[in-house]
């Protein structure tokens, strides 16, 4: 599937900072200390009412690691998905009376334009789930063959699914770090489904779901079916990535079941381990303290705020004003805020001559390669702002090296005033 286009990002002079980032499976901040080429897969969106301000801000979070990440001399191979066969993408169709390829499309479609009017840097592949259907089968064979997997008794309901044994690894639920009650109760409530009977335990995982009337299937030696979620990510990722790449990231929502699965399937399948080296997490976004989601309703689209004129620069200005890591509520007040300080980082930049360019810059590098702490990176830019509106222009060329700055590393670009 074609992913969309890229912004430029300009070079800063002078050195990146290496990224330090919080990985969930150890509870820490440590040194991501990647090599060269730096490998990252971030779950993509469930095609249907999107792009909602969580989403942006979970995409914007891994562009912001990217913009690091280059600006430290490192490439980046970037893997993303879109999961386009499941069962939310479905019900929304029929309520609608759509076909649900004809709504994915055109939902896939909303995304990359809202993605590219936020200039979020694109994964280099982007993959649909349709696409890669070939791969899953490839996998459920390798979990089965290993004796990873089984399949439901047909005696049950004459649905002989296929599922994964939650423990087939050991270590499994290192990602997550969740005991035995969190993940029953995450489970149930985040796409799984415990009591369908027939199962050896109530946390199995669903790998293939063999077809029932109505609904999409694709041909599979166990009979026309679709794959389950987790073994899509985890198929899409290993084959493109390998074992051990630097960074699986999405929401924290995901955390439990969804990365603990796709990281469990693959190990186990492979023997190797762990699937990826960091498991990064972006908080989540809220409308008035309740999590934004498609299936509460309770959305503010990054469409609806293109429509009433508001500048992407000040979405990304809203959303990094609170960590990554801190869940937080999308406001009028929050996009207020954002638009005052785009103003005013807008004027001092148009002064041209101002404060100390390099040791903005430097700041800037520090606070976003310390676990993006982007409130610490706009106080620095503010710090910076505020001495050249006070008149310090003892740097000749300091608006228009900040302003490369705020381009390249925060993906903000700033037209003077
Ligand atoms: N297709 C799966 C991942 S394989 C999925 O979770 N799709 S989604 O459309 O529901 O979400 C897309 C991404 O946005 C995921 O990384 C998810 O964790 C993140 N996300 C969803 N809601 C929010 C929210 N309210 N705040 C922040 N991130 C969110
Ligand atoms: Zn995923």
């Amino acid at each position: 599937m074609h992913s969309w286009s890229s912004p430029v990002v300009p070079s800063v002079p002078g050195d990146g900072v290496p990224l330090r980032l919080f990985d969930t499976a150890d509870g820490a901040v440590r040194d991501l200390s990647p090599g060269p080429l730096v490998r990252m897969y971030v779950c993509g969106i469930t095609p249907y009412d999107t792009t909602h301000l969580g989403h942006a801000a979970t995409y914007l979070t891994f562009d912001l690691v990217y913009r690091q990440l280059l600006d430290a001399g490192h490439a980046v191979h970037y893997v993303q998905n879109t999961t386009d066969v499941d069962d939310p993408l479905f019900e929304r169709a029929e309520r609608d009376g759509v076909d649900w390829r004809t709504l994915g499309d055109a939902e896939t479609d909303r995304f990359r334009a809202d993605m590219e009017a936020l200039r979020i840097l694109p994964p280099q592949q982007y993959v649909a789930a349709t696409e890669t259907i070939d791969e899953v089968i490839e996998m459920v064979d390798e979990l089965l063959k290993r004796g990873h997997a089984y399949r439901i008794d047909p005696e049950v309901d004459g649905y002989s699914d296929v599922y994964y044994r939650h423990r087939a690894t050991p270590e499994f639920g290192y990602e997550s770090g969740y005991d035995d009650d969190e993940m029953a109760a995450a489970f149930a409530e985040r796409g799984g489904d415990p009591d369908r009977e027939g199962k050896e335990h109530p946390l199995d995982a669903l790998l293939w779901r063999v077809r029932r009337p109505g609904e999409p299937s694709w041909d599979s030696p166990w009979g026309e079916g679709r794959p389950g979620w987790h073994i899509e990510c985890s198929a899409i990722a290993r084959r493109r990535l390998g074992m051990r790449f630097d960074i699986q990231g999405g929401g924290s929502d995901l955390a439990f079941p969804h990365h603990e699965f796709s990281a469990a399937h693959a190990e186990a399948a492979s023997g190797e381990r762990p699937f990826a080296r960091f498991y990064v997490h972006a908080a989540m976004i809220g409308l008035d303290g309740v999590k934004m989601s498609k299936s509460l309703g309770n959305l503010v689209r990054v469409q609806t705020l293109r429509d009433q004129g508001v500048d992407p620069s000040l979405i990304r200005l809203g959303l990094a004003a609170g960590h990554y890591r801190t869940d937080r509520s999308w406001s009028v007040e929050i996009l207020e805020a954002a638009r005052a300080r785009y103003q005013r980082w807008s004027r001092a930049i148009a002064c041209g001559a101002g404060a100390d360019a390099d040791a903005a810059i430097a700041a800037l590098r520090a606070r976003m390669a310390d676990d993006l702490d982007t409130p610490g990176a706009l106080e620095a830019i503010d710090t910076w702002a505020a001495a050249t509106l006070e008149g310090d222009s003892s740097d000749e060329d300091a608006g228009a090296s900040v302003a490369t700055a705020l381009d390249a590393l925060l993906g903000v670009r700033i037209t003077a005033a």
